[in-house]
């Protein structure tokens, strides 16, 4: 008689929501209790960054549990300095704002391009990186949030000058940072423009930046007083180049509204100006393009004092899949006309939206690395009308 009461009380609507508790309390106790401890500590931690990379981004379709769980056991990383850090945070009651000019700055930088991998993987800054190409500082609360992201292709071993680089200096500079990696899947012509933006949107999947910078992948800054922090207006980060010297000897710019190498915008700016136009293949216009959508958005480029803009450019070779793009005038001439019809616009809602492919996410050692697909005849026909005249030039 009691069982009978007892079980019909367990099946009462009323007692459901109970019931569930109940179980789930006994799934979780008992998960911790007999199967937790036995997985070890690297693996826990291991675990726990994965999982946590996994519900940051969210709408990631490429991740899902086993693929986190596979990422532990493949896992070539050494994380013993991560575990030791993880229990001196715990430890740690209150931090100050971190100051607002970093105390380690050096200042000019002396760079050997061909001991560059040598001298910077001696540093310690690289085994306090996060896998992803993450970091934020340890003693303080960071200023900014900042993404740097690298529109690239094929340029490895500029690639790993770049990113030993940058961790080098951004850790100095104490900001809490990411390197994300775009890469444009071949047969189609590097879009140097198309990128940067998929890269902000990605980006802002993993986590809520305060700062994108659209870093060249053979630009090494050259003074590290050049902070990677945005302002009220986009910043073009780079005063004069080694890539263009002047008659005197001098670093300077091919011209004045030049504005490639390093920019930094914040996630309103961005949006304000649309990002950049996804029309230009190959080589050329898409940064002058820019430049165009900033002014009409009544904003304008800002840099930082003449003698700390200063840049390395890496020598190399012309591209085979970055030609150029003998449309580019023509594109440029009607670049005004596609601000609003075409940009960052075009991965959200825009009714011509453009299609793309995310073949890989991978969180490197030093970077998040994304490899992207798109259709360059597919796009040139969505925007056939606002392409301007073919070769005007
Ligand atoms: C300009 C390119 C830029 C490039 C700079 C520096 C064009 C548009 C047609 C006028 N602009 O000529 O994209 O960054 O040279 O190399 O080609």
């Amino acid at each position: 008689m009691e069982i009978v009461s007892c079980s019909k009380y367990l099946c009462s609507s009323k007692s459901l929501p109970i019931a569930f508790v109940i179980l789930t309390c006994t799934a979780v106790s008992l998960y911790s209790m007999v199967l937790w401890p036995s997985v070890n500590v690297d693996q826990r931690v291991n675990i726990h960054r994965n999982l946590s990379l996994l519900l940051q981004s969210g709408k990631n379709k490429f991740y899902n549990i086993s693929h986190a769980i596979s990422l532990v056991n493949s896992s070539k990383y050494d994380i013993s300095d991560l575990v030791a850090r993880r229990k001196i945070n715990r430890n740690r009651i209150r931090l100050n704002p971190c100051p607002k000019i970093p105390p380690g700055l050096v200042g000019k930088l002396t760079i050997n391009v061909q001991n560059i991998i040598k001298s910077v993987t001696n540093d310690d800054s690289l085994k306090r990186v996060v896998y992803g190409g993450r970091y934020s500082p340890e003693d303080c609360i960071p200023r900014e949030r900042t993404a740097v992201i690298i529109p690239y292709r094929d340029r490895e071993d500029h690639l790993n000058i770049l990113t030993r680089h940058l961790h080098n200096i951004l850790q100095r500079q104490q900001l809490n940072y990411q390197i994300f990696v775009i890469e444009m899947a071949l047969p189609t012509q590097f879009n140097r423009g198309l990128l940067a933006n998929i890269g902000v949107l990605i980006a802002k999947e993993t986590g809520p930046f305060s700062c994108f910078i659209i870093h060249d992948v053979d630009a090494l800054m050259m003074n590290d007083n050049n902070l990677y922090r945005c302002g009220s207006q986009p910043r073009h980060l780079v005063t004069g180049s080694t890539k263009y010297r002047s008659g005197n000897n001098e670093y300077g710019l091919p011209y004045d509204s030049y504005m490639s190498g390093a920019i930094a915008l914040t996630d309103n700016q961005y949006t304000r100006v649309n990002g950049f136009s996804n029309v230009y293949f190959g080589w050329g216009g898409e940064d002058d393009d820019f430049n165009i959508r900033v002014k009409r958005a009544n904003m304008k480029f800002e840099r930082p004092e003449k003698d700390i803009g200063i840049y390395l450019a890496i020598p190399h070779e012309t591209d085979s899949t970055n030609q150029k793009n003998p449309a580019r005038f023509g594109i440029l001439d009607a670049a005004a006309g596609r601000q609003w019809i075409e940009g960052l616009n075009s991965f959200i809602y825009n009714s011509l939206k453009i299609k793309y492919t995310r073949y890989a996410l991978e969180y490197r050692q030093y970077y998040t690395w994304l490899l992207i697909g798109v259709n360059e005849t597919a796009i040139n026909k969505q925007y056939e009308k606002y392409l301007g005249e073919p070769f005007a030039l």
